[in-house]
């Protein structure tokens, strides 16, 4: 039987299961391919980190001696799809079958379930192994719940995975110290610089195509520096455990200008490619607490993400999915502000965010969802328009873990499936957890003014326009009962100041 195994541009895995049992004579088919690069505008270091990864790959399994049919993106004949060079590939090599691993997103999926028609031969589709949930045992533990929570699940995979546990009993008596986890930077305490891979050749050859063929998209591709093998992505996640880590706990909530890292690892984008393995990266973090290394509420922080928030998002994802991705549940519809795209606007911390995304493809958990995310929700900005720009600027963003974080827990477009209760927040957050609001052009300490911050009356607008839906939410009730107590004056002036901002955005206007 011969096979051809396909490996898709975030499949870059060793153990990855399309290529388990391969055999003398089968041939691996990885293809850049245009249909990929822009079904949305992605970042030009996105798609540089993608190809480049996948060059690397490929080189790793041809010195292993494995048969590797490389299309790249401006070869002669590139049918330019996925679909359209499977095909192409089964007519050059003649398999008996074709072998995949599952995609991670659902347009993929629904390509891949029609390459056997399309091409003749029968296609097996392998669960993708690499996480450490399983789509089955997800719906599994989902059947029957009212509601599904990640604290609920994440206590499950700490039990299932053994991870930080002491016998049955989380390790420190607690099974979360988010609590101790919302501390705002001091001023004395400088980040260190995280580890950067400057370009290879091959990368250099990479930058340079994308510069021919993408530098009309969103971002910057000047100083590429990310990781593109695993033997780099795991010298970058070994610089977080020594340097970041213990800081990681403390500030893991902060954001401050200029410093777009913090103590964040930095690991979601080789991670999300398969450079990494997620309870690899667990155990080591848990190795270095037991090391005495790291304290356990930084610890325990980053295995949550990890083990927890990631693992349940994609749980969500195929859940839900196709009908998730039409989710609209605040009925927003307003098109996204032309900012998004270039980040001129004067409230900083949106500058400063959108700034940061153009030149690293990265903005950290707070900033994409305390900023960025949280200005599109309070602006009723429509979730498809958000869900392609997310999806688009991030190095990490593919639609498994995108799309549950931005329409569910960004946006509450879900309804409540992702989160309880939607992010929304005043400026007065933005000013606790940052050093934002200092040198901005809006006031953060006024609302209905002429320069008062954006944040805030948008806030209480946002409140007043959903307060029927949040006024039986246990966790929305409050800011629901502080609006209603309002004096109508202010009530009026506050949602006059939002209706001007809103005004504004829809003419176009920059805020
Ligand atoms: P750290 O803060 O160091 O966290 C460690 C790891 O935990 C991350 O690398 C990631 O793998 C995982 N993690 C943390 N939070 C989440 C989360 N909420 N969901 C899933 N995994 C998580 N993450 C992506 O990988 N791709 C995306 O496209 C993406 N889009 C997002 C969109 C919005 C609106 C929001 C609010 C969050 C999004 N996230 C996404 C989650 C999170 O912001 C990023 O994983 C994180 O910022 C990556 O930086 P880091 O590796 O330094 O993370
Ligand atoms: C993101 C991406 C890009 C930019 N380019 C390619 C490509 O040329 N070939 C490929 O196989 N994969 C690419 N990818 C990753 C895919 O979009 C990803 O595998 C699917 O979205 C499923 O997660
Ligand atoms: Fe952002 Fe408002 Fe602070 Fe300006 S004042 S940085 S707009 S929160």
């Amino acid at each position: 039987m011969k096979a051809l195994r396909v490996i898709l541009g975030d499949q870059l895995s060793r153990r990855i299961s399309a290529l388990a049992g391969l055999a003398p004579g089968d041939t691996v088919l990885m293809a850049e391919v245009m249909g990929e690069c822009t079904y949305v505008p992605h970042h030009p270091k996105k798609i540089i980190l993608v190809l480049s990864a996948m060059r690397h790959f490929c080189a790793a399994l041809q010195a292993r001696g494995v048969a590797v049919r490389y299309v790249r993106l401006d070869d002669p004949g590139n049918a330019q799809s996925l679909g359209g060079e499977v095909l192409r590939a089964v007519r050059a090599e003649k398999p008996d079958c074709i072998i995949a691993t599952a995609p991670g997103e659902y347009r993929v999926r629904q390509d891949m379930l029609g390459w056997a028609e399309m091409s003749g031969v029968v296609t097996e589709i392998r669960e993708d192994g690499r996480f450490l949930a399983s789509t089955a045992w997800f719906a599994d533990w989902a059947e029957g719940k009212s509601a599904l929570r990640m604290e609920f699940f994440y206590r499950e995979m700490r039990k299932r995975h053994s991870l930080l546990m002491n016998g049955d009993k989380p390790l420190g008596g607690k099974w979360n110290f988010d609590a101790e986890n919302r501390r705002k930077l001091p001023k004395t305490v400088t980040p260190p610089k995280p580890k950067r891979f400057p370009a290879d050749e091959v990368t250099r050859e990479v930058m340079a195509l994308v510069a021919r063929r993408f530098a009309h998209h969103y971002g910057s591709a000047e100083g590429f520096d990310l990781p593109v093998t695993a033997r780099d992505a795991a010298a970058g996640f070994a610089d977080f455990l020594q340097n970041r880590l213990s800081g990681f706990g403390d500030w893991q909530d902060a954001m401050a200008a200029g410093e777009p890292a913090l103590f964040h690892s930095l690991v979601s984008a080789p991670l999300n490619l398969g450079l990494l393995d997620p309870l690899e990266l667990c155990r080591a973090a848990e190795a270095a607490y037991r090391a005495g290394n790291a304290p356990l509420n930084a610890v325990e922080g980053f295995v949550r993400q990890i083990l927890g928030w990631r693992e349940f998002v994609r749980g969500i994802y195929w859940l839900h999915m196709p009908d998730y991705a039409r989710k609209n549940a605040l009925g927003a519809s307003r098109t996204l502000p032309e900012f998004y795209w270039t980040g001129e606007t004067d409230m900083r911390c949106m500058a400063e965010a959108i700034g940061q995304t153009m030149r690293h493809a990265y903005a950290h958990h707070i900033q994409r969802l305390m900023i960025t995310g949280n200005f599109a929700l309070l602006a009723g900005l429509h979730p498809d328009a958000v869900d392609e720009w997310y999806l688009a600027v991030y190095a990490d963003a593919y639609e498994w873990v995108e799309m549950p974080n931005t329409r569910g827990m960004a946006l509450h477009a879900d309804g409540g499936i992702v989160g309880s209760k939607p992010y929304a927040a005043s400026g007065a957050y933005i000013n606790r957890m940052s050093d934002f609001c200092a040198g901005c052009h809006y006031d953060v300490s006024d609302s209905a003014g002429e320069r008062s911050c954006p944040f805030n009356a948008l806030y209480w607008d946002f409140i007043a326009r959903h307060s029927a839906r949040f006024e039986t939410n246990p966790r929305m009730a409050m800011p629901v009962r502080a609006w209603r107590r309002f004096a109508p004056a202010k009530q009026k002036a506050l949602r006059a100041r939002a209706a001007g901002l809103l005004q504004r955005l829809d003419e176009g206007g920059k805020l």
